[in-house]
């Protein structure tokens, strides 16, 4: 089974809804460990790198606004197939075709204000850690209930 690496980003209107502790709850009790996490505030520079994919695409200065506009809690997760159990986590990206249970569809309504980013795959996850944290902010550490997780 595969160990993967997730970035995921508490967007800035979950952090404005004060909904910051229930997400981050939801990758917890998953059983996703956390291996970096800050509060910060994104420069349009970092912004502009991490969503350099959609720089063609419409919606890209709004997506940028929108991700610069207030303060974000970025996390460095790792765990068995994260990125997938994240994205599941996640839900859809349009909130209102998430299914209820994920964290678009029970918080969300509008593509533009759909709360947490998570990486697409195994390859974007390694680069967009190590894009968003320095390898010094990231700490290697170990659970005890890690057996009752990793079998
Ligand atoms: P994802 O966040 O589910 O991976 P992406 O397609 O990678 O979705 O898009 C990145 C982000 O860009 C979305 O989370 C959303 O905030 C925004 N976005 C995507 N498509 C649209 C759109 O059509 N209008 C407005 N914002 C969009
Ligand atoms: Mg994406």
């Amino acid at each position: 089974m595969e160990r993967e690496r997730t970035l995921i980003i508490v967007k800035p209107d979950a952090v404005q809804r004060g909904l910051t502790g229930e997400i981050i709850k939801r990758f917890e009790q998953r059983g996703l460990r956390i291996i970096g996490m800050k509060f910060m505030q994104v420069s349009r520079e970092l912004a502009e790198k991490h969503y350099d994919v959609h720089r063609e695409r419409p919606f890209f200065k709004a997506l940028v606004d929108y991700i610069t506009s207030s303060p974000v809690v970025v996390m460095a997760l790792d765990g068995t197939n994260a990125v997938q159990a994240a994205r599941n986590t996640i839900g859809a990206t349009r909130p209102s075709e998430s299914a209820a249970g994920t964290i678009r569809g029970d918080f969300g309504l509008e593509i533009g204000r759909n709360l947490v980013h998570g990486s697409d795959s195994p390859e974007n996850g390694q680069k967009e850690v190590a894009l968003w944290f320095d390898e010094s902010e990231l700490v290697d550490w170990g659970r005890v209930v890690d057996p009752w997780l990793y079998e």
